[in-house]
């Protein structure tokens, strides 16, 4: 197959899924093009069978909002008549559905149907999707959509209930390769001196994650055993973040270690992961962490139940229960055999969602609606 993939090229969790997703249909032997502003940072351009289109926006002094969705149309459509596309998938409603259903108009013209698929990750529908500014060019653009996925049930019901959608939507999860997290202790002592627990964070930092809450949280802990806590991304909340942990006098044990390429190293030596997020649709940097056999407490919004298993793979709570949280917390890393047995639960859930047993489901996707396709071309 030839495969058009569009996505945010940044550490969002919307951009990994959508390289990781083209680098395995890579592997399998497709023709992967990713088209983006700029080169997605997990992206290995070396790698046979994948090709990068970079958008480029023309500055011009009239736009005081460069026109970036005409800009992707158009490469799109160049793309998909240049390397002949079978189908295209956007990840992130906003504005990669409204400008695929541009070129696929534009595609039309010239005797080309292009499937779309749109892949909703989560804040596309729940924070930006549903603003009034938005709103009806979301809801359009998931209608005229091929075909619609979503990463969770929880994400399917926000967008059926805030866009009053009809149509259907397929759940499919996010995925985490499992072979990148192997058990490697090297590293413990740059961080946490012996006997110390390892706290981990990872994000962009952004309000929805509720970053005060982690500092909180990591407090309680920090008050009933030797802990550290390593807290990776960057984000407008980091400052708030470095000074809420000053006040608090726990400064020299809070690290930050802001965009780093060593998130899975990183995990593999931590004992414990934090997400106490507002919304979360899925929560990938949560698998990610079980991946690499650390339980995870979080918050019980969105579709985080569906990745933490309350009580089996770590604790989840309401939205600002810092207590509850810290608690479940202490309770997992206070004794030695139980954080053993979360830590194994941990990592056998994270295998339900192993990039081989999901990888697969967006193949048949993909043949299916390229066969549906040749169907209606006749
Ligand atoms: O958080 C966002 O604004 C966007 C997005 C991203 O690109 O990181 O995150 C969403 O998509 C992820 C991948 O599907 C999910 O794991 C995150 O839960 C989801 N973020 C939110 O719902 C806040």
């Amino acid at each position: 197959m030839n495969i058009g993939i569009v996505g945010y090229p940044t550490y969002g969790g919307s951009g990994v899924v959508a390289t990781e997703l083209g680098m395995y249909m890579a592997r399998q032997g497709h023709k992967v093009h990713f088209i983006s502003y700029s080169q997605p940072v997990r992206l290995d351009v070396l790698e046979p069978n994948i090709y990068y289109h970079e958008v480029n926006v023309q500055d011009y002094p009239l736009f005081e909002y460069q026109p970036y969705e005409l800009a992707l149309s158009s490469k799109m459509v160049h793309v998909t008549l240049k390397y002949n596309l079978d189908v295209i998938h956007v990840h992130y409603a906003i504005p990669h559905a409204y400008a695929a259903y541009m070129a696929r108009q534009i595609l039309k013209e010239q005797n080309y149907d292009l499937p779309v698929i749109t892949t909703l990750h989560g804040t596309d529908i729940t924070l930006v999707g549903k603003n009034p500014s938005y709103r009806e060019a979301v809801k359009f653009s998931i209608n005229h959509s091929t075909v619609v996925t979503s990463v969770s049930e929880s994400l399917k019901q926000d967008t059926i209930s805030f866009f009053n959608i009809k149509r259907e939507i397929e759940v499919i999860p996010n995925f985490v390769d499992l072979s990148l997290y192997k058990p490697d202790e090297s590293c413990k002592n740059n961080f946490a001196s012996a006997g110390e627990k390892i706290i981990t964070h990872v994000s962009n930092f952004r309000k929805v994650k509720r970053i005060p809450d982690v500092i909180t949280v990591f407090d309680h802990i920090q008050k009933n055993m030797p802990a550290v806590l390593l807290m990776l991304g960057d984000g407008p909340e980091k400052e708030i973040a470095r000074k809420q942990a000053q006040d608090l006098g726990i400064a020299d044990k809070v690290k930050f270690l802001g965009k780093t390429s060593e998130v899975e190293r990183i995990l593999c030596i931590s004992d414990l992961f934090l997400l106490p997020s507002e919304t979360e649709s899925f929560g990938l940097a949560a698998l990610e962490a079980m991946g690499a056999g650390v339980p995870v407490v979080s918050s019980n919004t969105g579709g985080l139940e569906e990745v933490n298993l309350h009580g089996i793979t770590g604790y989840t709570a309401a939205v600002g229960n810092t207590d509850e949280m810290g608690k479940g917390a202490v309770h997992i890393l206070e004794n030695e055999e139980r954080l053993m047995e979360f830590r194994q639960r941990a990592r056998q859930r994270a295998e339900h969602f192993s990039i081989h047993s999901i990888g697969p489901r967006y193949t048949a996707l993909y043949e299916r609606v390229i066969a549906h396709q040749k169907e209606l071309n006749g």
